[in-house]
């Protein structure tokens, strides 16, 4: 009986030393999973994607040789108008470009700088939400409105009333529209606390807390902000705001998705060039922070859209390795996200390190 009770502790002692059988996600090695390009014939970035009516519809951002090649502010993404892409086979399927739907020229308050688009539906109408410069070369967020999803969408004469920033991202459900925008750096969200310009736009310290993306639920018109928008906070495992300086704190490119009745809150880290995600019960989160979903691609930017479609997960992003590396130069790209059975995302190598 005495040398069994011994065998127990002793075996109790080992296993406890002993690396977990059952990995976690982040102990999970970066899975390579083979990914397509969507469309070779020219260079499209920023995929954000949805279903309409059992279709697929890309809304990318549309990258070209400009002559601009300063990447201060990211002045080097000099984006002047947006195509619409449609798919029915994600793997293998032909993709449709339907063409240029709207164009820098068409937008009566911009200047420059048409950078990543997104699009809803309610009832039967598509509105398409734009990042742009206006003449004063400050960021603002426009709607479009077209009768299809494939466009032409026609701009309204203003931005979004008390818009700024970039990367504007459309979550519906049960008819209430969430519209997500942030981005650091070029993205000008440092220009900004509690929804008001301010005068200095310096960066947090790395010890301060993490400026995060803002959220805002649609107006009934689908035109304006029906609230003054919230931040997104994502936290530690302790419940503590990520910092300024954490290598996984927010950046660019938000995202929402619901997965399992979890609400997924996804976006890249710029600086570092991850995609990582954080979960939470509510669209407005909080989020608690995840993991990461993507190693870093080719290029400097990394942004993303996820999305369900005939029973399989896909993450929609782009890389320059078909530009050779140039960073303004992008090409979208789909693979296949798996999550494990505890409803964590399996990472996937975004392919820099092969190069
Ligand atoms: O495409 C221009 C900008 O680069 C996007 O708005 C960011 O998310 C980054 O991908």
């Amino acid at each position: 009986m005495k040398h069994l009770c011994i065998y127990r502790i002793i075996t109790a002692a080992m296993l406890a030393a002993m690396p977990c059988i059952a990995t976690s996600a982040q102990e999970q090695a970066p899975l390579n999973t083979p990914a397509r390009y969507l469309f070779p014939d020219d260079y499209m970035a920023d995929p954000s994607v949805h279903v309409f009516d059992g279709k697929l519809y890309i809304y990318p951002s549309h990258d070209w040789k400009s002559p601009v090649k300063d990447p201060t502010d990211g002045n080097h993404f000099d984006m002047r108008d947006y195509h619409v892409f449609s798919l029915r086979n994600v793997e293998k399927g032909k993709v449709t470009d339907h063409g240029m739907v709207l164009s820098l020229e068409q937008v009566p308050w911009a200047g420059r700088q048409l950078w990543a688009p997104d699009v809803a539906r309610k009832g039967d109408k598509y509105y398409m939400y734009f990042p742009a410069k206006d003449q004063n070369d400050i960021f603002r967020i426009g709607v479009a409105i077209s009768d299809s999803p494939t466009g032409p969408f026609v701009a309204q004469p203003a931005p979004m009333r008390g818009s700024y920033s970039i990367d504007p991202a459309v979550y519906e459900e049960d008819g209430v529209y969430y519209i997500y925008f942030g981005g650091l750096q070029g993205g000008q969200l440092q220009r900004y606390r509690d929804n008001k310009a301010i005068e200095c736009g310096a960066l947090p310290a790395n010890n301060e807390e993490a400026l995060p993306a803002r959220v805002a639920r649609l107006s009934d018109d689908m035109l304006e902000f029906a609230e003054e928008p919230r931040p997104v906070m994502i936290l530690d495992k302790e419940g503590n705001p990520l910092k300024a300086g954490d290598p996984h704190r927010f950046f660019e490119a938000a995202w929402l998705h619901k997965y399992n009745g979890k609400y997924y809150f996804t976006y890249s880290t710029g600086t570092t060039h991850l995609i990582c995600y954080a979960t939470g019960d509510s669209p407005y989160g909080p989020f608690t922070y995840q993991g990461e979903i993507m190693t870093p691609v080719v290029g400097w930017t990394t942004h993303h859209s996820i999305c369900e479609y005939k029973g399989k997960w896909y993450i929609f992003f782009h890389d320059s390795q078909p530009s050779g590396g140039v960073s303004s130069l992008r090409s979208m790209k789909v693979c296949e996200l798996h999550y494990n059975p505890d409803g964590t995302i399996r990472a996937i190598d975004g392919g820099k390190s092969k190069k």
